[in-house]
């Protein structure tokens, strides 16, 4: 049994899919084990199951815009507001909705053990640094063992059955699966075969019992393993989805999963276990966190949740979390697979909330946050590449929708490639997807500085970006360049007394542009191309609507107007896009650094668990350390179950991964400009601590360890020759890296 201080672990079998089940994964797979006794119950997924089908434009829709922009110019809200969604969006959105798709769950494999008597002794764990899970108890005498894990390297789940004695295995495996109407079949030579479709899309699963010593036999309704010393059941799923327009679909499940199972059933347990530890440790293993010197805790994982919630200090379990949401990414994002949903990869309904799908207002976005930042680059690759994709049908959307070049898409996509507005405007008729994925883009770049990549991938992705906010902003009154129609995500504001959604501009939109323009600008200027686009873009930069402080409130406004929030407390915090995760509002605008956090007070510190994992990230941004750790206390206190899995509710995984964005946020910040900010929002709770490997931008490795408060020593990695600027407690000093690559701080 691990010990370590990366092990979740509990005294009893989970028996709440959501609040105390563990997840594993490969990216592609996704399971969650419960770990009963008389009965195992292991839920599975694969990312491509989803319901729905791709859903084709209005091609004529965008005649409705016009319409809308006058009534907005005319300060006619409610007009422009019921033209957009009884005409416009009416017309856009996908009018059967089950169309659109949602994601399913595969199944359930269960395992029915004899009865064996008084079980004691019951540990269950999830060993995060090697991603393997593990049940163990006694039973009359004899110690049984189980684990669990998803390998990458050979693309199945695999579960282990061991017992300290010869055949002492006896058990009945089933699979139940998740959808209607499929097909299971309990075959002579130990596989489980359940296929069918959802009615557009063909799936199979395979599960393949191997014993080791006994026998295996089929039965009507399940596979017997008797007297077995071991047991490996090794299962694939998979369904005939391909990323690729128009249909979607085209792949030969069934030969995969043979393919799948033709590598890896000759294979030994320690084989698949040994090449699954290795590959997933190189990933996690590159960052280390150790906070303050608190004495580790003995007690399962939930308990010292409910003690922590109770106000006791663990600032383990703290850094514990921030490690489970790296733990969450690699298990559910790896490359060749889609990027890591609303639930990562793990789901157990098949009518999850909100579809469990891919959301583009904050949801994925935030998925991502702490990919560059905590050395996971490579799990950030789902991402870009799907980006990449969306940009085919993200073109006939710009087209049909607004008549204007480059790609769109608003605020939410399943895998089927919708980038069409939609519904209520409220989020439907939101400006900047496009634009705000693109940061996911350049940010791989801010990081590798690797120019091929921002030549032949990002650049491609981000002009044709550019190129639809170019033709989609309108010039306002003051001679202002806005994003309208808009919708400032997913908040409305009074206007006339009334609550309106659509807007002549908004905050976020403006700052998700100035971004986007802002790096294009600079990727014209590193690859020495397009000088008169950049010249364009230039110009429309300097037009676009400013960040405005409010009369009213002295925060920022939301909208361009100096409209009231119809919820101030509202748990999007678009009107800080600009703070982070963009970087326009910084320490050199005091003023406008003061209008954010006056914006951030009237927010709260409570709200949904993403909501307040955003807050974390802006409190570090602006460099209040303690704040951000009364947010993430709060946060971890009310927002995370006992498996660590975060939720809004209810689970989302966003919650999780901004957690760890930031953590990481609060210790190392890093800027376009090359500067690298040590420490600069670090909490007095987080008196000593030491953290390794986390990335800032330009391509460098930064170790820290601080004592009583005061950083002792910063050990920074990069290519020699490679410089920026180091600032530490508001001291700023530059550095160029010498031949060894390495550069210490102080010297
Ligand atoms: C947006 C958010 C909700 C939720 C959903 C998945 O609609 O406003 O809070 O996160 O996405």
């Amino acid at each position: 049994m691990s010990e370590s201080s990366l092990t979740l672990w509990y005294d009893f079998p989970a028996e709440d899919w959501e609040k105390q089940a563990l997840p594993i994964g490969n990216g592609r797979l996704g399971a969650m084990f419960f770990g009963g006794i008389e009965e195992e119950r292991i839920q599975f997924n694969e990312e491509t199951l989803y319901s729905g089908r791709p859903i084709p434009p209005d091609e004529s829709a965008y005649q409705e815009l016009p319409k809308i922009r006058e009534y907005l110019a005319a300060g006619d809200y409610a007009a422009a507001q019921r033209h957009a969604e009884e005409v416009f969006l009416k017309r856009t959105s996908f009018g059967d909705a089950s169309d659109f798709g949602s994601y399913q769950n595969f199944g359930d494999l269960y395992i029915a053990f004899e009865e064996q008597g008084e079980p004691g002794q019951y540990r269950r764990e999830l060993d995060l640094s090697r991603a393997v899970g593990r049940v163990e108890y006694t039973c009359a005498g004899k110690t049984y063992t189980r684990e669990y894990l998803c390998s990458y390297p050979d693309n199945v789940l695999a579960v282990r059955l061991a017992c300290g004695e010869a055949q002492a295995i006896t058990a009945r495996v089933s699979l139940q699966p998740g959808q209607p109407g499929a097909r299971t079949e309990y075959l002579p030579d130990g596989r489980i075969v359940a296929s069918g479709t959802t009615g557009y899309l063909e799936f199979e699963a395979v599960a393949q019992i191997v014993c080791q010593g006994g026998r295996i036999q089929a039965c009507g309704g399940y596979i017997e393993i008797c007297n077995a010393d071991s047991a490996l059941i090794l299962l694939t799923a998979a369904t005939a989805y391909q990323s690729s327009a128009p249909s979607y679909i085209g792949k030969g499940c069934k030969a995969y999963n043979a393919q799948v199972l033709a590598g890896v059933q000759s294979k030994s347990w320690e084989a698949i276990l040994n090449e699954h530890t290795a590959d997933f440790g190189r990933l996690f293993g590159r960052v280390e966190l150790r906070l303050g010197g608190e004495p580790e805790a003995v007690l399962p994982t939930n308990k010292r949740l409910e003690r922590y919630a109770a106000g006791e200090k663990d600032t383990q379990l703290e850094a514990l979390a921030f490690q489970y949401g790296r733990y969450l990414l690699i298990s559910s994002s790896r490359e060749g697979t889609l990027p890591a949903n609303l639930q990562g990869i793990w789901n157990d309904s098949n009518t999850p909330q909100w579809g469990s799908m891919f959301c583009y207002n904050i949801n994925l976005n935030m998925n991502y946050w702490p990919a560059e930042t905590t050395n996971l680059a490579e799990c950030h690759r789902p991402l870009i590449r799907f980006i990449d994709s969306l940009r085919l049908s993200g073109r006939r959307s710009a087209k049909c929708y607004f008549d204007a070049k480059g790609w769109f898409t608003a605020k939410k996509s399943d895998i089927w490639g919708y980038t069409q507005p939609y519904a209520a405007a409220v989020n439907g008729l939101f400006i900047g997807g496009a634009g705000w994925l693109c940061e996911d883009v350049w940010e791989y770049y801010s990081f590798s500085g690797d120019t091929e990549y921002l030549r032949d991938t990002a650049y491609p992705i981000l002009k044709e970006a550019a190129e639809f906010y170019l033709d989609y902003l309108t010039e306002n009154e003051d001679g202002f360049l806005v994003s309208s129609p808009s919708t400032s995500p997913e908040n409305s504001f009074l206007a006339d007394g009334k609550k309106q959604t659509v807007s002549d501009g908004c905050e976020m939109d403006h700052r998700i542009i100035e971004e986007l323009f802002g790096n294009c600008i600079r990727c014209c200027g590193i690859l020495g191309v397009d000088a008169d686009f950049r010249a364009r873009l230039e110009e429309a930069k300097g037009k676009l609507a400013p960040t405005r402080v409010s009369r009213r409130t002295g925060g920022i406004q939301e909208w361009y107007h100096d409209w009231k929030e119809s919820d101030p407390e509202h748990r999007h915090l678009s009107p800080l896009y600009g703070v982070y995760p963009a970087q326009l509002i910084t320490a050199e605008q005091p003023a406008l650094m003061e209008a954010a956090k006056a914006t951030l007070n009237s927010r709260g510190d409570e709200s949904t668990g993403w909501s307040r994992a955003w807050k974390i990230n802006l409190w570090a941004r602006l460099l209040d350390g303690n704040r951000a750790h009364k947010v993430l206390r709060g946060m971890l206190a009310e927002r995370f179950f006992g498996n660590l899995f975060s939720f809004h509710p209810p689970f989302q995984i966003d919650g999780n991964l901004g957690y760890t964005a930031g953590v990481a946020e609060m210790l190392l910040q890093s800027t376009y400009e090359g500067e690298i900010r040590l420490l600069p929002a670090l909490p007095e709770e987080w008196r000593d601590g030491r953290v390794s490997g986390l990335q800032a931008r330009g391509n460098f490795t930064v170790d820290i360890v601080w004592k009583d408060g005061r950083l002792t020593r910063a050990a920074i990695r990069g290519e020699p020759g490679a410089g920026g600027t180091i600032a530490y407690n508001g001291e700023e000093r530059p550095f160029e890296m010498p031949g060894s690559g390495r550069f210490l701080f102080p010297r």
